[in-house]
């Protein structure tokens, strides 16, 4: 048995197929763990949930701000935005099947070895405490009032962690750092609008990975989110969006290993432009 990590998908379903020939992934045998942003930007969301459900066996998936996206989306709570491409998706007729499936998957997971998050932890957070504060959100996002956590979601504050919060902002919160993160101060207050190249990090500001004495520096951290980033392979950071949307590549990791695995993005993943 093998296990894989594999980067941000973002219904690049030609790219994510082929690179399951390249690992020979075998569904009786292997297992893969996703970053999360499983869909939207490519032309294939709906294969790849599809492709996701049908082997959710072999799966271990965190939620990333893409996928949650789609449920605000799914409920009307937000328009789509330009760029989304997930038409396709919320008129197949399995829809609902695949957005409970998506809605059920958690924000954070722990293997023996492995932390894995979408985009990042807050330094103050460790790791039991990283995956106590993912089951809130899941419990939110699970229950039968999910539709006040969906609708609450969005917003960029509090930009801060305190043991504390309560409430929305709590979850906002977890669900911000957990799925959108990139940089943060040394004391942990989040920015959002940055989205380039580790040179151009604003002036007090540092990559949530590389504040001092993270509460979580000695576990191995697995997450995606950050594509300008590109492959990072550190001491207990990895690192695997490697912008396969963008024209990069899509990657895999063996978690055993370390060793990667990438193809190149496919053509077929670009959404068609609809005529004006
Ligand atoms: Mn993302």
């Amino acid at each position: 048995m093998t296990t894989y990590a594999i980067g941000d998908i973002q219904g690049c379903y030609y790219a994510f197929q082929a690179l399951l020939e390249r690992i020979q992934f075998n569904q009786k045998k292997d297992q893969l763990w996703l970053v999360g942003d499983l869909i939207n930007r490519g032309s294939g969301s709906l294969e790849v949930l599809r492709w996701c459900y049908q082997h959710q066996n072999s799966l271990s998936v965190v939620l990333g701000n893409h996928d949650l996206h789609a449920l605000v989306v799914a409920e009307g709570i937000v328009s789509a935005h330009k760029g989304d491409t997930l038409d396709a998706l919320l008129a197949a007729h399995d829809c609902d099947i695949l957005l409970h499936w998506l809605r059920h998957q958690p924000l954070a997971y722990q293997s023996e070895k492995f932390l894995m998050v979408h985009a990042g932890f807050l330094p103050q957070w460790n790791a039991n405490q990283a995956i106590a504060y993912a089951k809130e959100v899941e419990a939110a996002l699970q229950s039968s009032n999910y539709l006040h956590f969906l609708t609450h979601m969005y917003g960029n504050v509090p930009i801060a962690w305190h043991e504390d919060l309560t409430g929305i902002d709590r979850l906002r919160m977890i669900t911000n750092a957990m799925t959108r993160l990139r940089i943060c101060t040394a004391q942990g207050e989040m920015e959002f609008k940055f989205k380039g190249e580790l040179a151009d990090i604003p002036k007090g500001y540092m990559p949530w990975f590389d504040v001092p004495n993270r509460a979580t520096q000695s576990n191995n951290v697995i997450f995606g989110h950050w594509s300008a980033l590109g492959l990072q392979q550190r001491k207990h950071v990895f690192a695997l969006d490697t912008g396969c949307l963008w024209g990069g590549k899509l990657t895999a990791m063996n978690v055993h290993t370390l060793a990667i695995v990438q193809v190149d993005s496919h053509p077929l993943d670009k959404p068609v432009k609809l005529k004006k």
